[in-house]
């Protein structure tokens, strides 16, 4: 029965593979988009960051990139309004999502945003994968697993974070993550992990699947010597 559960578990193993490790702490931001249209036309890859509001997305880009103030952290949720792009290298991006399921962002402003977040995540045809970010305390909302329908649906990776695991014992935050395995152990290309962002818990984790993701073929082959 957890067979599954090993098969889909990252591991240093996959540097073995070859797999490219991306130079994180060279994030820059680039730009701040309002649609598909106005995101970078330059990308080959790249990886969103997706959750309800608060979840803690734009705190995990700064703590996965070593920045503090790279992503835009706020105490209100619904901070980030806009497609925030960010650069690990020429043509490799993380991008900072808004938050769904706002409740005091008017409806009107709501609806649009819904449907601009929509546009992208079906047309963008540099997303390799998405991190979809929930909050440890109350995982898997109605929204996240409308999300991973998608994502299943579309062929699209997805990477969960269990986020503010600082918030929970260590006991009580292993049970939320194999109950959450559990779950998604039958579904295609969707894994998870805890996360901190506080205590810095799950970092190297998600950087690699992060890289994973990212390297193209050609970079793959670079890294195992294939072209010199
Ligand atoms: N304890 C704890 N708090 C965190 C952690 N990560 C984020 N937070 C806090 O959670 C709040 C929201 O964090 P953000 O990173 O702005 O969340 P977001 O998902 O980008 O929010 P929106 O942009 O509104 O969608 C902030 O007050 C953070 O300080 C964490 O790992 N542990
Ligand atoms: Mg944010």
């Amino acid at each position: 029965m957890n067979q599954s559960l090993f098969k889909r578990g990252t591991g240093i193993k996959d540097f073995a593979k070859g797999i490219k490790k991306m130079n994180f702490n060279q994030a820059q931001f680039v730009t701040s988009a309002v649609n598909l249209e106005a995101c970078p036309d330059n990308s080959l890859a790249e990886v969103a960051f997706a959750g309800r509001s608060n979840a803690g997305k734009s705190s995990a880009i700064n703590t996965i990139t070593g920045h503090n103030r790279l992503a835009r952290i706020s105490k209100t949720p619904g901070r980030t309004q806009l497609l925030n792009f960010f650069a690990l290298e020429e043509g490799r991006h993380l991008v900072d999502l808004p938050g769904y399921g706002f409740a005091k962002v008017p409806l009107k402003v709501k609806d649009k945003w819904q449907r601009e977040l929509e546009q992208y995540l079906r047309q963008r045809e540099a997303l390799v994968g998405l991190i979809l970010l929930s909050d440890i305390r109350h995982p898997l909302k109605e929204f996240d697993r409308m999300m991973i329908d998608w994502a299943v649906q579309s062929d699209l990776p997805l990477h969960i974070l269990l986020t503010k695991s600082d918030k929970l014992k260590r006991g009580a935050a292993q049970n939320t993550l194999l109950a959450v395995q559990k779950e998604v152990a039958t579904l295609d290309n969707v894994t998870v992990q805890l996360f901190s962002s506080l205590k810095n818990v799950g970092v190297d984790e998600a950087r690699m699947k992060l890289s994973e993701w990212l390297s193209s073929p050609d970079m793959i082959d670079e890294a195992n010597g294939v072209n010199g």
